[in-house]
């Protein structure tokens, strides 16, 4: 997978690159990561990325002509890619939404600031507008970022034991059972004695059961979408419980 990350920060691009999984993925040859810099774009002495907004209102505006320009470089240069603009306007991230853009080969992240994008960016370039929640940042890089890490640990190789990929919350519809290591008591506090059990079938039923019981308290929201998941496609046997 190679990406590139559009912004007038690329340092922070780099620095988020040298620590943990993604930096491994850089390592062993599943992902390079690319920050280009919007200022060398421009074409003005300033190096100007931004004017204010027709119509007037507070601050500053990102200028198409950069954006286009670095898009157009990035074309030429490297092929086609699927476009990721990070923005509140966008779909909501999800775990299958990092499945999906985990098989994709190229990518282009365009990351705005100041008080938005000139419209005619979105309209200009086809864009697949991507949310990580509903609230405001200063800047798109940190959404970027949380796009790229779910997206390395997800590539071939890169996380030793695929499964620990899939079992987990998210892709189960559950969150995962707690997790304990030593020591056996701490300040008072033992580990659930069948963990101790070497009963790999108890383990594994207490999982399962820890799992559904903290997804209920929590995220009764992922059960329900899991249970109409199960309905749809028991609706062909014409069963409607949850199995
Ligand atoms: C900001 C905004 C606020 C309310 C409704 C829609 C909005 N769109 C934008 C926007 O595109 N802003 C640009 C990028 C410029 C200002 C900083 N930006 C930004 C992106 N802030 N927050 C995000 C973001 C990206 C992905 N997921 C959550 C927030």
């Amino acid at each position: 997978m190679h990406v590139h990350v559009i912004t007038i920060f690329p340092r922070l691009i780099e620095g988020f690159l040298s620590a943990g999984i993604p930096r491994i993925a850089v390592e062993k040859g599943a992902l390079t990561v690319e920050a280009v810099d919007l200022r060398e774009f421009t074409q003005d002495a300033h190096r100007t990325v931004d004017d204010r907004p027709f119509g007037g209102g507070p601050g500053m505006v990102m200028l198409c002509a950069p954006i286009f320009a670095a898009v157009d470089h990035l074309d030429r240069q490297h092929g086609p890619a699927h476009r990721v603009l990070l923005t509140p306007h966008g779909r909501r991230l999800d775990q299958r939404k990092l499945r999906e853009l985990a098989e994709l080969d190229r990518l282009q992240l365009l990351c705005g600031h100041y008080e938005g994008i000139d419209e005619r960016v979105r309209n200009g370039i086809d864009w697949d507008e991507v949310s990580i929640g509903d609230y405001v940042l200063s800047g798109g890089e940190v959404a970027a970022m949380v796009l790229v890490d779910g997206i390395a640990r997800l590539l071939p190789g890169v996380v030793g034991d695929p499964a620990s990929t899939v079992s987990e919350s998210f892709e189960a519809g559950v969150l995962e059972a707690p997790h304990y290591t030593r020591p056996r008591e701490f300040r008072g506090m033992p580990v659930p004695e069948v963990l101790l059990s070497g009963d790999h079938q108890a383990i594994a039923r207490w999982r399962e059961e820890e799992a559904l019981k903290i997804t209920k308290e929590r995220r009764a929201d992922l059960l329900l979408a899991r249970a109409a998941m199960t309905w749809a496609s028991a609706g062909a046997e014409g069963k409607p419980w949850i199995e």
